[in-house]
């Protein structure tokens, strides 16, 4: 098989590549590990950032988002049971977020796939990596049907934390950036209605908790865990009671229980490769970079890093430019290191540390109530939550100083 590039890997960065660089004319088969239930069924990311959601339009993938979608102009933070919103729409000039799972947004793209009869291989076992840094690469593979080769010019790896393709690059080419939370998320499913229209993300002397949703019948809910937690230990009860200590009495007297159907443990951890393109190959998504999921920031840079490849390809393909490929690392760094920081940065103000101190409590709350009290801070807060531009010094809407004016 030859085609322009193999895209190892079927989440959100290699289905995203596929479509964008099929909107360019540009041809592309993506091999991925697992089945297409598996992928599907992965309970993961709730909430798209603007420029997600402007990339799926213009891929013409929108229709069932905008129908589905649960447009947010505001998120709420909580500290100790009391309560503050950030107005996200108004800070920024009128952005917002969208709650539409990463499940709902992976069926729209395989639908899409299937529909334009876009080459995907599953179930592909012992996928290897060759001559990246010749002009001629390849992505060899087996299946029930036997070995595989797809001949390429280019290989894009969206395999994730756990792929083959960022081991690929020669030793010493790769330097590696990394933080390890003593915590992880103990998430649920529930069928029950959300307990509230927006977000509510709640720091407490418990340990942080999360109430989010995914439609107006069904509540996504986290709390911060021990990482060694075992789930029987964390009835439905039990995880309700305390999630309702943790969003405090207001709202935990608002809160509707029921069974869970999903529940899980996440860890959390920062993690960053760099380069993120060493000759032919590339890298994208989570196979570069983690973010601990306080920000929700981690299949949006999945996204981010599509769109700057399918940019670097159709440079290569249209105009025989290299500018682009030889700035995507470079590039997509600029924008995931912000997005590292902000995830670090709420990710350190919400969670209860283990060692922390009474000093350090008080400062998390002391910059909580200046984030409640100054504009300054909820414009800074506003403008990454909702998503910075793919280049920030090249601004894309009115700047946070204007909004409201
Ligand atoms: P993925 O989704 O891991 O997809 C990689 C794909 O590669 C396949 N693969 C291979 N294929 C072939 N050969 C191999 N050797 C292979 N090895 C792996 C895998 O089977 C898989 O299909 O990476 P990608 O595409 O970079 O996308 C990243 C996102 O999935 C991830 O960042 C988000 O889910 C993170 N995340 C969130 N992101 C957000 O933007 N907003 C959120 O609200 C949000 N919440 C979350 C999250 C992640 C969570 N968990 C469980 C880690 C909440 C949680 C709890
Ligand atoms: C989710 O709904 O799964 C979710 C929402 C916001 C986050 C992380 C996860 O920051």
């Amino acid at each position: 098989m030859r085609t322009q590039v193999a895209i190892v890997g079927a989440g959100p960065a290699g289905l995203f590549l596929a479509h964008l660089l099929r909107a360019e004319g540009i041809e592309s088969v993506v091999v991925e590990r697992r089945t297409r239930a598996y992928v599907e069924g992965r309970v993961r990311a709730g909430v798209l950032e603007q420029g997600t959601v402007d990339a799926l339009s213009r891929l013409g993938l929108d229709a069932r988002l905008r129908r589905e979608g649960l447009p947010h102009g505001g998120t709420r933070l909580s500290v100790d049971g009391a309560h503050f919103r950030i107005d996200l729409a108004e800070l920024t000039g009128g952005a917002e977020v969208t709650v539409y799972g990463q499940q709902e947004v992976m069926h729209d793209l395989f639908e899409a796939a299937e529909r334009h009869a876009m080459p995907i291989v599953f179930e592909a076992e012992g996928v290897e990596l060759h001559g990246i840094e010749t002009e001629r690469p390849a992505v060899t593979y087996r299946t029930a049907a036997g070995e595989g080769r797809i001949a390429c010019d280019f290989v894009a790896g969206c395999d994730g934390f756990h792929g083959v393709c960022r081991g690929a690059l020669p030793p010493g080419v790769l330097r590696t950036f990394e933080r390890v939370y003593p915590f992880g998320w103990l998430g649920i499913l529930a069928d029950v209605p959300p307990v509230d229209e927006e977000l509510i993300y709640a720091s407490h002397a418990n340990g942080f908790a999360l109430a989010s949703m995914r439609s107006p019948t069904r509540s996504r809910y986290y709390l911060q865990c021990p990482i060694d937690e075992r789930l029987e230990d964390w009835p439905d009860e039990r995880f309700f009671d305390e999630l309702a200590l943790r969003l405090g009495p207001d709202v935990g007297e608002r809160l509707v229980r029921g069974p869970s159907f999903e529940k899980s443990i996440a860890p959390l951890r920062s993690f960053v490769a760099e380069p993120m393109r060493h000759g032919r190959l590339f890298l994208l998504g989570d196979a570069a970079h983690i973010v601990p999921p306080t920000g929700a920031k981690g299949m949006n840079l999945a996204v981010s890093d599509a769109l700057m490849l399918s940019e670097a390809l159709d440079g290569f393909y249209a105009r025989a430019s290299m500018a682009g490929i030889d700035g995507y690392s470079a590039r997509a760094l600029a924008r995931v290191w912000k997005a590292e920081r902000f995830s670090w940065w709420f990710t350190g103000l919400m969670h209860r540390f283990p060692e922390a101190s009474g000093f350090d409590r008080r400062m998390q709350v002391a910059e909580l109530d200046y984030l409640r009290g100054s504009r300054a801070a909820q414009a800074g807060f506003a403008e990454n939550y909702v998503g910075l531009p793919l280049d920030q010094d090249l601004p894309r809407r009115r700047s946070v100083g204007e909004a409201g004016r």
